[in-house]
């Protein structure tokens, strides 16, 4: 228990000189300003690239998804909270090459769409929408650009106070501790039971981005899908489902258009060869394939056996459950084809 109260401090004091409020100008200029409609910003689209689009219209288009899916008038949010809200959880995020706020956004965007184009909204509740929304925005809150083996290896206070899911943990704290901060308490007017109902939601979603978790989920979904045996009135069965929703949202960079996979393959390999830089010489070990600089041709290799391994298999199952998903699976089979060429290619 003593560790643990240590190990917290620790984080805190680390947090505390990175965490940040949204400037309260920011946040009265978000709420003055005109938020661009659905169709002009273009996020109703899985193929959505935000390579084009500056800070402030990742903001705007975060502002539309909320207020498309009737998120602010449900839960009687404060616009004005709304604005500080999105604003403080962009600001700790860190400028990691890969994990940053941009990450963040896409996640989001591809939430909405599933729940919108995909027309998953009418599996699920209000409220679990505004938990996966809000989830999605928040899942990978003051990521460091290093998994959860190196907070392990470096013995980091994360790990001491997390032994699993330990980045994914902290995730969620952050988005409690930005969800209580007084100004951006966005769930400030929900009653009591809903309230613990959205933050059990909510914690379920981040905590199912933890790849182990994933990997003890999907077989449990793919047997509900294959027997036909889903049934979404069995509080489990949704469990699964929304678990299944957050990873094909989190891995959704492999669906996009080669050109910008091929871009965000590379943001992710320039993230990990830079944790393999700190293995190699600081801690004096010899880091995995995947982190390895000087293995940097095994990349096509690589992601084929990512999408085959992880990505293939949750974009199949979801489409099962709505056909309008299909543009995921469709999109993840074109890339498996271009790495499977490149991978063959001298
Ligand atoms: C991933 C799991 N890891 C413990 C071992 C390596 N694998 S991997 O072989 O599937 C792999 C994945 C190897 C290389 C990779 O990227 C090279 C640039 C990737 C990879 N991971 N490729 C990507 O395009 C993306 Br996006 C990712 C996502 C990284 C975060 C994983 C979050 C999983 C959520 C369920
Ligand atoms: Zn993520």
């Amino acid at each position: 228990q003593a560790v643990r109260a240590v190990a917290r401090q620790k984080i805190a004091l680390e947090v505390m000189s990175y965490h940040a409020i949204a400037s309260e100008e920011d946040a009265i200029e978000l709420k003055k300003t005109i938020i661009p409609s659905v169709e002009s910003l273009k996020i109703l689209d899985f193929g959505f690239s935000d390579f084009k689009i500056n800070d402030d219209t990742t903001i705007k288009a975060t502002v539309r998804m909320f207020l498309d899916l009737d998120l602010l008038q449900s839960f009687q949010i404060d616009y004005l909270v709304f604005c500080r809200w999105i604003l403080s959880v962009k600001k700790n995020y860190r400028n990691v090459i890969y994990h940053n706020w941009r990450h963040a956004f896409n996640v989001t965007q591809t939430m909405f769409c599933m729940l919108e184009a995909g027309e998953m909204k009418n599996i699920l509740t209000t409220v679990e929408r505004l938990a996966l929304m809000v989830g999605c925005l928040c899942h990978d809150l003051d990521h460091r650009g290093t998994n959860n083996q190196f907070q392990k290896k470096t013995m980091s206070p994360l790990a001491e106070l997390y032994s699993t899911s330990t980045m994914e943990h902290h995730h969620f704290d952050q988005c409690i501790m930005i969800l209580t901060t007084k100004g951006s308490d966005i769930f400030r007017n929900l009653s009591q039971e809903t309230y613990s109902q959205v933050i059990n939601l909510l914690k379920s979603a981040i905590l199912a981005t933890d790849l182990a978790l994933y990997f003890s989920y999907r077989p449990k979904f793919e047997a509900l899908i294959a027997t036909n045996n889903s049934d979404w009135s069995n509080e489990d069965h949704r469990n699964l489902l929304r678990s299944m929703m957050m990873t094909a949202s989190d891995v959704a960079a492999i669906t996009k258009p080669w050109e910008d996979q091929k871009k965000i393959a590379a943001l992710v390999a320039s993230e990990f060869f830079e944790q393999g830089d700190i293995e190699k010489k600081t801690l004096n070990l010899t880091p995995i394939p995947m982190m390895d600089r000087a293995q940097s041709d095994k990349l096509p290799d690589l992601q084929v056996g990512f999408i085959d391994d992880i990505c293939m298999p949750v974009y199949k199952a979801i489409s099962k459950v709505s056909p309008k998903l299909n543009p995921l699976l469709e999109g993840c089979q074109q890339n498996r084809n271009n790495w499977y060429m490149q991978s063959k290619a001298v």
